[in-house]
C-alpha cells in the first residue's frame, strides 16, 4: 500500500468544517497526545473538531484533554449530523476502535494516520509510516504542512506523544528526526520538564505496590533471555488498582540484565487474556503477535486470547518467545 502525500491529507482537512478524531482504545500517550495536538490545531483553523473516545482517559494523560474529548456513549444519533472528515490516529484497524467504528465510517472522508507496521490502511487517505517513532511525529509534519502556528499546548501534546512512544528517547525507534522535531517543539514554547513531571512523576503509591508485586512474582526463562509476569484480577483487587496501573511494567521487565524479550499477561474481567510483548535487541514480537491475531511493532506488540486459561497462556508465551530467541 502506498501512502498518500501529507499535502493531500492537509488539503482534505483544510476543506472540512467538521472533523472527528479517533485515537485507539486503551489509549497511550501517543494516541492521546497526537489527537489533542491535532484537535487544537483544527479548532484554531475554525473547524468543529472533537476527539471521540470509548473508554476512560488514563489519569496520567488527563492533562492533555482540554475539553476536546467526547465519549461515544454521550453522542446520540441526532447529535452526529454531517461529518466531513473522520481521522484515526495511532491506529489503522477498526478493531482498535470497535464501539466507534460505525461513527468513523459515517465520515464523508476517512483518513488514517499511524505508524504501526500491522495497519492496513482503512482510510480514503492513508499515511502509515512504520519508521516514525510515534504518530506524534507524523502529526507534527502534518501541522507544518497545514501551516499551523504550533502553540505551547500543541507542543506539549506532541512531546507527550513522542516521549512516551520512545521510552523517553531510549527505544530503538528514536531517530535524528525525532530529536529534530523536539528541537522545533522547544521553539514553540515547549516546557519538557513540566510534561515529564506530569507523565512520569505522578504515580500513586498503590500503583507502585502493584508493580512491586508483579516484579516479585515474575519468572525468568530461556536461560534468562525471557521474562514473564502475570497480572490477575485478584492482584488488582488486593492493591486497589486498575489494569491501566500496570502501564510500564513490561518495560521494567525488559530492562532486566540479559533479558531480550519481556512478556506481560493480563487477566481481563471477562476471563479473556491480553499479552504484551517487548523485545530489546533480538526477537520479532510483532511476528508472534500476528500469529495470534494481534499486531504491533518488532520491539513492541501484543495479542488477545479467549477461552484459554492463564496457565495455558503462560505455556504458550514461553514456547513462542523461546522459539524466537
Ligand atoms: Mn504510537
Amino acid at each position: 500500500m502506498r501512502n498518500d502525500p501529507l499535502a493531500n491529507i492537509a488539503q482534505e482537512l483544510q476543506e472540512a468544517d467538521s472533523v472527528l478524531i479517533f485515537p485507539h482504545i486503551l489509549m497511550d500517550g501517543d494516541a492521546m497526545g497526537s489527537a489533542a495536538a491535532l484537535c487544537k490545531a483544527l479548532r484554531g483553523m475554525g473547524k468543529d473538531a472533537y476527539i471521540v473516545i470509548e473508554d476512560k482517559i488514563p489519569d496520567y494523560l488527563m492533562f492533555l484533554d482540554r475539553g476536546y474529548t467526547v465519549d461515544i456513549e454521550h453522542i446520540g444519533a441526532a447529535d452526529i449530523g454531517d461529518i466531513d472528515v473522520s481521522i484515526c490516529v495511532d491506529c489503522g484497524e477498526k478493531t482498535r476502535f470497535p464501539k466507534r467504528a460505525e461513527l468513523f465510517y459515517h465520515g464523508e472522508t476517512k483518513i488514517c494516520i499511524d505508524h504501526h507496521v500491522s495497519s492496513v490502511g482503512i482510510g480514503d487517505y492513508n499515511y502509515i509510516d512504520p519508521e516514525a517513532a510515534a504518530t506524534g511525529e507524523i502529526i507534527f509534519d502534518l501541522l507544518v504542512e497545514l501551516g499551523v502556528d504550533i502553540d505551547q499546548e500543541m507542543a506539549e501534546s506532541l512531546f507527550a506523544a513522542i516521549t512516551t512512544d520512545t521510552g523517553n528517547f531510549q527505544y530503538s525507534n528514536t531517530t535524528a528526526h525525532t530529536h529534530e522535531i523536539v528541537i522545533a517543539l522547544y521553539d514553540c514554547g515547549l516546557n519538557s520538564n513540566k510534561v515529564s513531571v506530569a507523565l512520569y512523576e505522578n504515580e500513586s503509591f498503590a500503583k507502585m505496590q502493584l508493580h512491586s508485586k508483579l516484579i516479585e512474582s515474575a519468572q525468568m526463562f530461556a536461560d534468562g533471555e525471557g521474562v514473564l509476569a502475570v497480572c490477575t484480577q485478584k492482584m488488582l483487587k488486593e492493591t486497589g488498582t486498575l489494569m491501566e496501573d500496570t502501564e510500564g511494567v513490561v518495560s521494567s521487565l525488559r530492562s532486566i540484565h540479559g533479558v531480550q524479550v519481556a512478556a506481560f499477561i493480563k487477566e481481563q474481567p471477562d476471563g479473556s487474556v491480553k499479552v504484551s510483548l517487548r523485545s530489546k535487541e533480538r526477537g520479532d514480537v510483532a511476528a508472534i503477535s500476528q500469529r495470534h491475531g494481534g499486531g504491533g511493532h518488532v520491539r513492541a506488540a501484543g495479542f488477545n486470547l479467549e477461552g484459554v486459561s492463564l496457565e495455558e497462556t503462560v505455556a504458550l508465551v514461553i514456547d513462542e518467545v523461546t522459539a524466537c530467541l
